[in-house]
């Protein structure tokens, strides 16, 4: 279909900052009568007659009317973001200014950009793939700074380069097959098998820690759950106002003063922690359902992402902990071992006393004191399967999908080298898994898919 059938000989405008007061508002116009348009509404100058990427100072002017005072940049096409001619317009931040440009530009032939549409233009005319399309609405929704990095790494190419190199390897492979395919009557083998599967396991291998990230991605975009668990009167909702730096839950000597569980979201080195308290669970299992909230407790420490065991280094033994540890170890594999209220004794003479349990850490909640180590430790657990993603992170769940497929198709190619499945065969799951790819990094896509991923955008974008 021609683009001109699409409505992509349109010129599209669009306030690309966030609606409302600001110290400034930038309106966007991108496509082939862009400069044209403002041309009409700015007197100053024949924008029509200056070079790409410069700027201009003036009035935009409205039937005569002065709508404000602005500056303009002007990119010519193929270099700007879109690929399209593209104008930005800084006006001053005014919802009525920005509504007088838009309405000018509208005027003039212009009409208003569909969301996403100025970053689909720029996927449509090469200046991006759709790993990095994505990125950006990943970088507009995000709010920490891990994710914000994360976004625009993803932007600058990181897993679409990953991808690429993976999809390479495979093209190598599937060419060799091909080959053999063109002599099948002479029965030869170009492909050296034992190597083709050692270049699949590598790509399986490489897919499969492409798919581990996923769940890191998904942290640092969604937080991490980190559920406070412990026996009564452990300190858990001291530790949770400690952490908030701030009174939210109520805190008594009387064991049992929390019922159900309380919810607040803390930032932690970028990472979204959701913390949550629970009522304290009595250790004996006899009488585990002691109440709903000890079975919501223990509910939280089952889905939790990250479990923070919090004990009273007085009132427990080394024994008590390593029961307490194994009993963990069938729920929730990620714990972390906190002993609390060291304030109240010796540092030294308690961690003799636990020198047995591994792993543990000491803190006062009341005091204050070695939260900091805590944090650390909590972010260390989250960022642990970073280290095997190399920092390539998958963080879109149409991407994790594709890559879900890839690697079963990358898995059946294996299984077919190992049984020995003639050539045609183990060709067609090589041609699965490079179109599985290919729908990643927007090389095979359909119109509904591209109209379902840009419709997230906002518009301005
Ligand atoms: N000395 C000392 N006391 C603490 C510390 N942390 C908590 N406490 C005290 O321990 C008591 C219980 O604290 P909470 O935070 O209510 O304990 P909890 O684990 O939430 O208890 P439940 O909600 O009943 O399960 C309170 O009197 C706190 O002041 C600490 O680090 N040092
Ligand atoms: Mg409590």
């Amino acid at each position: 279909m021609s683009l001109k059938l699409l409505g992509w000989d349109d010129t599209i405008v669009a306030l690309a900052t966030p609606p409302g007061v600001g110290a400034l508002g930038i309106i966007r116009l991108s496509g082939n009568k862009a400069i044209e348009i403002v041309n009409r509404i700015f007197p100053s100058k024949d924008l029509l007659a200056q070079p790409s990427h410069t700027l201009h100072v003036g009035y935009l002017k409205q039937d005569d009317k002065i709508i404000d005072e602005v500056v303009i940049s002007l990119y010519k096409n193929p270099r700007s973001f879109t690929g399209e001619d593209v104008i930005e317009i800084s006006c001053h931040g005014s919802p009525f200014i920005h509504q007088q440009v838009i309405e000018a530009c509208l005027n003039n032939g212009a009409r208003l950009a569909k969301p996403g549409e100025f970053t689909q233009r720029a996927f449509l005319n090469g200046k991006l793939d759709l790993t990095q399309a994505e990125a950006v609405a990943d970088l507009i929704a995000s709010n920490t700074e891990a994710s914000h990095k994360m976004a625009l790494n993803n932007i600058r190419g990181g897993f679409s380069f990953a991808l690429k190199d993976l999809r390479e390897q495979l093209i190598r492979f599937s060419a060799l097959i091909e080959l053999e395919l063109d002599f099948s009557q002479e029965d030869v083998e170009f492909a050296d098998r034992s190597q083709l599967k050692a270049l699949v396991s590598n790509a399986v291998h490489q897919t499969n820690q492409l798919l581990q990230s996923f769940k890191l991605g998904n942290a640092i975009r969604n937080g991490v759950s980190a559920a406070i668990i412990g026996k009564p009167n452990a300190g858990k909702s001291t530790l949770l106002n400690a952490l908030l730096n701030e009174d939210r839950a109520i805190v008594s000597e009387i064991p049992g003063t929390t019922r159900d569980t309380i919810e607040e979201v803390i930032n932690i080195d970028g990472i979204l922690f959701r913390l949550i308290d629970t009522a304290g669970i009595r250790n004996h299992t006899q009488d585990i359902i002691e109440s709903a909230g000890i079975e919501k407790s223990l509910q939280k420490m089952k889905q939790a992402d990250v479990v923070v065991y919090l004990f009273d280094v007085a009132e427990n033994s080394a024994e008590d902990m390593k029961r307490v540890v194994e009993e963990l170890k069938q729920v929730n594999e990620k714990f972390l071992l906190v002993g609390n209220k060291v304030d109240a004794g010796e540092m030294l003479f308690i961690r003799k006393k636990f020198a047995e349990v591994a792993g543990c850490i000491f803190i006062s909640a009341k005091s204050n004191l070695h939260l900091e180590v805590l944090k650390e430790r909590m972010v260390d657990m989250v960022l642990k399967d970073k280290a095997a993603s190399e920092n390539v992170v998958v963080t879109n769940a149409r991407h994790y999908h594709s890559l879900l497929q890839v690697y079963t198709a990358l898995k059946d190619v294996l299984e077919g080298l190992e049984n020995k499945i003639p050539g045609d065969l183990l060709a067609l799951d090589i041609r699965r898994s490079l179109q599985f790819l290919g729908e990643i990094t927007g090389e095979i896509t359909n119109e509904d898919q591209l109209d379902y991923i840009f419709s997230k955008f906002c518009i301005g974008k």
